[in-house]
């Protein structure tokens, strides 16, 4: 199995690697039972949901990790009573640890460093629930280097390459736990979409949106702190008119025209991804199992009422209302990243997470 793969991220100075090229299919992968609630129309209402329950959040989780390591999720459902608007249920609990079993079988259709145990691995040290967890080490043998899982919306057999379900509003949940040691990733967990017959990403780091080929948010959070924002790529986004101190403007701005993106006549700039702020700081702790929720919501095509908004232990970190994602209803939510982005050179140490109990559902999840 191929699991070639460019990170499909962005960042200052990182040029126009946003892309991901995967080379080998993964034909031959049984759908998922869950993965038939029916696509929302587009046009549908897309008011805020309501927040998680906040009193759902996990009774547990404390400093200690010693009484919710292996036990049971709390009370509420599971991968084996999915809620019927779940699009997946991942409770890495297949093949008892065993990492190309459980992959060949996965609904996961890509993992970066999947041939490499040393930036992706299943794990029983920590665990939210059941036996095993998927354990980001980013180990010195690695480099120190990320991982992370896709997860596509397929429409029918779970398959790269599959021709994709349309999605107005996703959600999409982990529980993670990060190393008491934990400081950095480079970028975090993810929701994005493209257009149903455009699988593959094209990599538009640098680039301002089109409004029809590309929408992304990423929960990020910062070095250290772990405080929280989102890095989001949004047709009102600014860009760095300066980027010429750094980088090539000239490629930049070819790579994007040749992905039918603005030009350098059009915009003379680079675009990063603007990162939004929350006015109260909103930190992950480490050291601890959490509960962390994400969504975004579609705008009306042209219209300034898409969103996005995330949950720590259901408790809301962040907002933001009036977004303008895209101007072409063709354009929605198809795939998460269940992602510990950390390249090459970003760090000089080991950043270990550990994810368990994800879940990507069409309406609120919680952390029950
Ligand atoms: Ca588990």
């Amino acid at each position: 199995m191929l699991l070639a793969l460019l990170w499909a991220c962005s960042s200052e100075g990182s040029g126009a690697s946003d892309g991901l090229e995967m080379a080998d299919g993964a034909d031959g992968r049984a759908p998922m039972t869950s993965t038939d609630a029916p696509a929302p129309a587009a046009g549908m209402d897309t008011a805020p949901a309501a927040d998680p329950d906040p009193s759902a959040a996990e009774p547990g989780a404390g400093d200690d990790p010693t009484p919710t390591d292996g036990a049971p999720t709390s009370g509420g459902r599971g991968c084996d009573d999915p809620d019927p608007a779940w699009l997946l249920c991942e409770d890495f609990e297949d093949y008892a640890g065993d990492w190309d079993s459980w992959f060949e079988s996965a609904p996961w259709l890509e993992a970066t460093g999947g041939d490499d145990r040393g930036r992706i691995t299943m794990d029983s040290e920590h665990v939210h629930g059941g036996e095993y967890a998927v354990k980001m080490p980013a180990a010195a043998e690695s480099g120190y280097q990320g991982g992370a899982l896709f997860w596509w919306a397929c429409d029918g057999e779970q398959r790269t390459g599959c021709p994709l379900r349309s999605y107005e509003t996703l959600y999409f949940r982990t529980w993670l736990r990060f190393a008491e040691d934990h400081e950095y990733v480079h970028h975090f967990l993810t929701i994005k979409g493209s257009r149903p017959d455009d699988f593959w990403d094209h990599g538009t780091a640098g680039c301002h949106p089109n409004g029809s080929l590309d929408m992304s948010t990423v929960v990020d959070f910062r070095e250290g702190s772990h405080e929280t924002f989102f890095y989001a790529y949004h047709l009102d986004m600014q860009c760095d008119a300066n980027c010429g101190n750094y980088t090539d403007v000239a490629a930049v701005c070819d790579e994007c025209a040749g992905k039918g993106l603005p030009t350098c006549e059009q915009q003379p700039q680079c675009c990063w991804g603007d990162n939004l702020e929350p006015e109260t700081p909103a930190a992950l702790p480490v050291g601890q199992w959490t509960c962390l929720e994400m969504t975004m919501t579609a705008n009306t095509p042209g219209e300034h009422d898409g969103s996005m908004a995330y949950w720590i232990d259901g408790e809301l970190g962040h907002r933001v209302d009036g977004m303008l994602w895209r101007t072409d209803p063709e354009l929605s939510l198809n795939r998460v990243r269940l992602m510990h982005y950390i390249a090459s050179g970003d760090a000089d140490r080991s950043n270990v997470v550990w994810f368990d109990d994800v879940v990507v559902s069409t309406e609120p999840i919680g952390c029950d």
